[in-house]
């Protein structure tokens, strides 16, 4: 074999990337760049012979937000291949949102070997420190070149990183340095894919799979002694941050739950339950408002972090009995009102070590408590009082499409709804039917960036999915538009167009003057919708009224591509309807 640094570089990346792949990483998303081109044409090369998904990106923000969306609906990881400099720094948004929401994701960057750091050498930057605050592993390979770096380091690199995911999710970045030349001869390249052919490929190298077995722990014994499956409590349950492939166990565990204590359910619009879940309560945000915080309970078992929602924060913070937290593979703290004992193996393990620990071998259906009957009964007059506020006439606003959205577009398809005021909406005024299909959202940094990349990666593995943004969110993220066949993708985007951080107005109507708010927060655009539409070739409709979003969800339906369905929202009615309902509400 040569020892040429044009073939070895070709070769190690071939090695590295093939690696992967037996890892079970099948999308990889590939940004512009020379100093990558070693690893871009060994991608190449995988993708001509079936076996990855390549995806182009323009955009480095855009594509780690693209593969955020993509590794969260196939719970399988996702390689983003950029080049050196600020295109590294750009990888730092999304590196941010997979750590905090425990999404895999694999940075492969390339860079200048040590001979050039630290000299002023044209785009050479301390680019392996950029993603460390937010990647559970900063790695690199030789730092004198990847052509440097021996077998045994490239198999240590990859036990390493396939150990830490299956420890625990979260981004991943491996730093690359390259010496030149950079391509690779036409000869050269076919002796390297010989010798992987008769070597590496197809080989199908296994990977152990020992997963670190710790459900047995003090934490564990120390809730299910506390826990009183007897008395009376409340389940709440946030934004699920687990594997979807997890997700069918999750919701027969927490079915089990249920069903044993008879309990009542307040569950978080992505929370990734099913409909049928016995004892969900409809509206409970307004409940907790409603009842002035005395709820009573003996004990709270919250699983996943908290919804957003300053009600439920009041209720947790005013609650003395115990709270039982339980955690899908994170050990980070999550409670924030610092109350709850935290375990952090997941409701899977939680629920079976409770029905052994606790000797329980038959699950029958306990009967309901009086108090999820009468919180179930509270929900449903809730409920009649909003559907009938809402449809008091044909104005579309942001509280009638949280309420409308989930009962109109089809069961099973799926949602995402962006942060800003949409989560916010449908937390409070969507009902159970929202829990029909998986519904996403993106709050573990709690930022409007990568809204549109995210749902397109949603979309490319679940379609056809919804996208519901603000307008400044999804501005935010245009460059989405510039990931590989962008408009092919089946994504419904329903854009609330309500000029801007409407939020902000909602935030601080009572302090600040119309003008300071629209100065120093909204952010107004002046974007022409129809034409920024039409310049990305995406069908476009405009919609006034509650009667035609029904009607345009199925023209959308009809195109298997993007399609973008404005609704534009007077702000002024907007804010006077939703105080109206609460006072409505409230009196009734
Ligand atoms: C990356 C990032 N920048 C800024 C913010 C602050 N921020 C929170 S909400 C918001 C406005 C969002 O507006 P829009 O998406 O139109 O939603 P709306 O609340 O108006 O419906 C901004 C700028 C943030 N959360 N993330």
């Amino acid at each position: 074999m040569t020892s040429s640094i044009e073939f070895q570089n070709f070769f190690r990346s071939f090695q590295l990337l093939n690696l992967f792949v037996d890892m079970g990483i099948s999308h990889f998303i590939l940004c512009p760049g020379s100093r990558s081109a070693p690893l871009a044409i060994a991608a190449g090369e995988l993708f001509k012979i079936g076996k990855i998904k390549l995806i182009n990106s323009l955009d480095e923000r855009s594509a780690g937000f693209h593969a955020l969306g993509i590794s969260t609906a196939s719970a399988s990881n996702v390689i983003v291949i950029t080049t050196s400099g600020t295109a590294v720094a750009n990888l730092l948004p999304s590196a941010v949102e997979a750590d905090r929401s425990c999404i895999n994701i694999l940075y492969l960057t390339a860079d200048r070997p040590l001979r050039l750091k630290d000299c002023g050498a044209n785009q050479t930057v301390n680019q392996e420190e950029f993603l460390s605050s937010a990647c559970k592993l900063s790695l690199s390979t030789n730092l004198n070149g990847l052509h440097k770096t021996s077998d045994s380091e490239i198999k240590n690199l990859i036990s390493l990183i396939s150990r830490e995911n299956l420890l625990r999710p979260g981004p991943i970045h491996l730093n690359i340095p390259f010496e030149k030349p950079l391509l690779i001869s036409n000869n050269n390249k076919k002796e390297v894919l010989k010798i992987f052919d008769k070597e590496y490929v197809n080989k199908n190298i296994s990977f152990s799979a020992n997963e670190i077995k710790n459900e047995s722990c003090e934490i564990l014994d120390k809730i299910i002694k506390q826990i009183n499956l007897d008395l009376s409590g409340l389940i709440i349950v946030g934004p699920y941050r687990g594997s979807t492939k997890d997700l069918l166990e999750f919701n027969m565990s927490l079915e089990i739950i249920q069903k044993l204590t008879g309990w009542p359910v307040f569950a978080d619009p992505v929370s990734g339950i099913n409909s049928s879940l016995r004892g969900l309560v409809d509206h409970w945000e307004i409940i907790i408002s409603r009842s002035k915080i005395s709820l009573n309970f003996d004990q709270l078992l919250r699983i996943g972090p908290m919804s957003s929602s300053n009600v439920l924060e009041e209720f947790l913070v005013s609650f003395d009995g115990p709270h039982f937290l339980i955690k899908e593979k994170d050990s980070r703290d999550l409670d924030p009102v610092k109350k709850a004992i935290e375990y952090q193996f997941g409701l899977n393990k939680f629920v079976n070590q409770l029905l052994d620990k606790k000797d329980i071998t038959q699950i029958t259906n306990k009967t309901l408590m009086p108090i999820t009957n009468e919180l179930i009964d509270n929900g449903k007059r809730i409920k009649k009082l909003i559907k009938k506020y809402v449809l008091i006439n044909d104005h579309i606003t942001e509280l009638s499409i949280a309420n409308l959205v989930p009962e109109i577009w089809p069961k099973n398809n799926p949602i995402m709804i962006s942060a800003s005021s949409p989560i916010r909406d449908w937390l409070t005024f969507s009902g159970k039917e929202v829990f029909s299909r998986r519904c996403f959202s993106f709050r573990g940094a709690s930022g409007i960036d990568g809204t549109l990349s995210i749902a397109q990666g949603i979309a490319r593995i679940m379609d056809p999915l919804l996208l519901v943004t603000g307008d400044l969110s999804f501005l935010h993220d245009i460059n989405g538009w510039l990931n590989q066949d962008a408009k092919d993708i089946n994504l419904k985007i329903l854009l609330i167009d309500n000029h801007g951080g409407n939020i902000f107005n909602r935030l601080y109507k009572n302090n600040l003057t119309k003008l300071e708010i629209e100065n120093l927060f909204l952010m107004k655009s002046s974007v022409n919708w129809k034409k920024l539409a039409e310049a990305h070739e995406i069908p476009y409709t405009n919609i006034f009224s509650l009667e035609k979003l029904k009607e345009a969800f199925q023209w959308s339906l009809s195109i298997q591509k993007s399609v973008i369905i404005r609704v534009d929202i007077n702000t002024n009615y907007e804010i006077k309807q939703r105080e109206d309902l609460f006072k409505y509400i409230f009196d009734n």
